[in-house]
């Protein structure tokens, strides 16, 4: 993670976890969905590939997209996870915390995020996400999942500059002051 005590940043944090357990379908629920702590504020649509669209700190939306792809098998095309089901929806509504799972015969994809904004006029706020796929069925799978991400840091895109930093994090920057890492772990 970026730490300093002159470093404005948005830290996102992205766990991908991978479990063979069975589980149990549930009921859906079709409403956007909030997140808000402090300074921040994430809003997602679960029902297309819209998926995580906002994500405002102080005042400001740093983001146009973020949503999953995915794949079963070696080729042909992806389909995002809204198309896995209808999601079902547990926290959000405005809290710190909520999940979205997605399921059908052969899979279910959660996603768990955890919104933890810095105080007024900061500029900091971190975004914790861990994805959890399980293979329902007997077999192997043979899964790719695609996270995708377009930010608009300070609400401008043109004047953003990303690296890869290492094979887990990506590093996207406006200026000096304002900075995003995406570690994946
Ligand atoms: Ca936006
Ligand atoms: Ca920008």
């Amino acid at each position: 993670m970026l730490r300093g005590p002159n470093l404005r940043r948005l830290v996102l944090l992205s766990a991908l976890s991978l479990a063979a357990v069975a589980g149990i379908a549930s009921s859906s629920d079709a409403a956007p969905l909030t997140l808000t702590d402090q300074n921040s504020v994430i809003e997602i649509d679960p029902n297309s590939q819209a998926g995580m669209y906002t994500w405002q700190v102080d005042g400001t939306d740093n983001l146009f997209q973020r949503w999953f792809w995915y794949r079963i098998g070696s080729a042909g095309p992806e389909s995002s996870i809204d198309t896995i089901s209808a999601p079902t929806v547990t926290g959000f509504g405005g809290s710190q915390d909520g999940k979205l799972t997605y399921e059908n015969a052969a899979l279910r994809v959660e996603i768990k995020y955890s919104l933890v904004g810095g105080a007024a006029g900061s500029l900091d706020s971190d975004l914790g996400e861990q994805v959890r796929i399980t293979n329902k069925t007997m077999g192997s799978l043979s899964l790719h999942l695609f996270e995708y991400t377009d930010f608009d840091l300070k609400g401008t895109p043109e004047d953003d500059t990303a690296s890869l930093v290492s094979p887990t994090a990506v590093l996207q920057t406006d200026g000096t002051s304002n900075i995003i890492a995406i570690l994946i772990g």
